[in-house]
């Protein structure tokens, strides 16, 4: 059976139009919703997309009363109770295509839609439009997000990403409608943030990382530029400062927060829950202090994620305590605490999160009015192997292939966990073996699209043989957008 479309998350309803395809040609314009500022920029990034490949002009221009032919419509106005933040409505057929939602969010995820549904040559950077038609097949679709937490997580600790490396990855998330970018700042092996009133961390503790590399951290001004970037495609940073374990290059920067006050050695290897904070010190409360006071300055998402995980020399009563008063810390510079499973252990409050990755005691979370995010290792740890022969990444969790992080949901996978309780999904890519931008797209392609659409696609819309066939039309977008992927032999791949 050919398929209807290949679009990846899988839209919620798709219905084939009657009539024929819209045609983009040279006098098409791209109209949007007059006096949006939202609506413009997403008319802008789509004909940024559109431009080099067709060749075309594509103008953006403010529409008119009545329906334009020959046009590509971002409208606003659409119904917000059905839509929702990030729903859209899009219809296809003959000389035009509308595209209508609540809120820009919606334009620029309607957007993505018709990208995938154009030709893959669209994604080129060099101008194809001798390989043209560019058809939009005629259709009729309404689409809106499962879960409004859809991210994934890169660990730029372990080996440092620059500022370039992060934004070409940011645009693959956009391009499969996730909306939140974990960036885990902080670990043993680096300090990537620039914090003014502690400037050894990112000095000291950011020249070094796995394997002995030069590492590197962002200045308050590069991580400004990854928000407004993000922010540009919808998405939401998120930054994590791990404590109080994984906190090797914070001690070797200030050796006062240590336990025994002494410099530990500058750590490159990759285990794990050896370092902590010393947690009876004025001095640990102000380094505290001053990060949240500046990370919050600076990022405008409602989220911090203060890590709290794999601390192999606490007391759970002690650990309580301290997550406790960071958690306070972080509430009085207005946002919310996000943290790893372990913070359960805490009196959390509604409205922190708490990250499930191998435990159901994440559950205890609930108790306090807080929300969950679903980042089961053995299914989404996207810095797992696929199979017994991938040379990168790790395997205690297991090895995972497309189908692995796709086939499971996440109201059924925790007991007592239901999906009220569950604000999204989301796929970290730990990075001790991941040393570049190449090595990183392999390991999240194709499982990050897998992941996106377990997050946005209801239950009932999403079916294994149906996700591989449309995921294997994916591929040629990759080479052209240059991304490396995994040929994984459960995806008929056709090229
Ligand atoms: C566990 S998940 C970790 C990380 C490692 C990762 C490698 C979690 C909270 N901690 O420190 O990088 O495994 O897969």
């Amino acid at each position: 059976m050919p398929l209807e479309h290949s679009i990846v998350p899988a839209p919620e309803h798709f219905a084939p139009g009657g009539g024929d395809s819209f045609h983009l040609g040279e006098a098409t314009r791209i109209l949007v919703e007059p006096g949006s500022d939202g609506a413009a920029a997403v008319g802008a990034f789509l004909a940024e997309i559109l431009r080099p490949s067709t060749g075309f002009a594509l103008p953006v221009e403010p529409a008119g009363d009545a329906p334009a032919a020959d046009a590509l419509s971002l409208l606003l106005g659409g119904d917000e109770a059905a839509l929702g933040e990030e729903g859209y409505e899009l219809e296809v057929g003959g000389d035009r295509a509308v595209l209508r939602a609540a809120r820009p969010a919606g334009l620029f995820r309607g957007a993505q839609t018709l990208r995938q549904l154009l030709p893959a040559a669209v994604e080129s950077h060099e101008s194809v439009v001798t390989s043209g038609p560019w058809p939009l097949p005629a259709c009729r679709i309404v689409d809106r997000p499962r879960f409004a937490w859809r991210g994934a997580m890169l660990d730029v600790a372990r080996h440092f990403f620059s500022v370039d490396e992060v934004k070409q990855f940011i645009d693959a998330l956009a391009l499969y409608k996730l909306n939140t970018l974990h960036l885990h700042l902080t670990d043993d092996q680096g300090w990537r943030i620039e914090i003014a009133s502690w400037p050894r961390l990112a000095e000291v503790g950011g020249s070094t990382q796995v394997g002995g590399g030069r590492g590197g951290f962002y200045t308050q001004a590069d991580y400004a530029e990854i928000v407004a970037y993000a922010a540009e495609r919808f998405v939401t940073v998120i930054p994590e400062i791990d404590m109080p374990g994984h906190v090797n290059a914070a001690l070797v920067s200030y050796p006062e927060l240590s336990g025994d006050g002494a410099a530990p050695a500058p750590y490159t290897g990759i285990q794990v829950g050896f370092s902590a904070l010393r947690v009876d010190v004025d001095a640990t409360y102000r380094m505290v202090e001053d990060v949240v006071r500046e990370l919050a300055a600076i990022t405008p998402g409602p989220y911090l994620h203060m890590g709290g995980d794999e601390v192999e020399t606490m007391d759970d009563e002690a650990y309580a305590r301290f997550i406790e008063r960071v958690q306070e810390i972080v509430a009085r510079h207005g946002k919310r605490m996000g943290g790893g499973e372990e913070t359960a252990k805490a009196r959390l409050l509604p409205g922190s999160v708490a990250q499930h990755w191998k435990s159901e005691s994440v559950r205890d979370a609930l108790a306090h009015g807080a929300k969950l995010v679903l980042s089961p290792a053995s299914k989404v740890y996207l810095d797992m192997k696929y199979d017994a022969s991938t040379e990168l990444g790790l395997r205690w969790a297991g090895r995972i292939e497309v189908r692995d992080a796709y086939e499971w949901d996440p109201a059924t996978l925790l007991e007592g966990v239901a999906e009220g309780d569950v604000l999204g999904v989301e796929a970290p890519i730990w990075t001790e073996t991941a040393r570049n931008l190449t090595s990183l797209q392999y390991l999240a392609f194709p499982r990050l699209p897998a992941v996106a659409e377990v997050a946005w696609t209801p239950a009932a819309g999403r079916d294994w043989e149906g996700f591989r066939a449309r995921l294997a039309a994916h591929a040629p977008r990759w080479r052209l957008l240059g991304i490396n992927y995994h040929r994984s032999p459960q995806v008929p791949w056709d090229g």
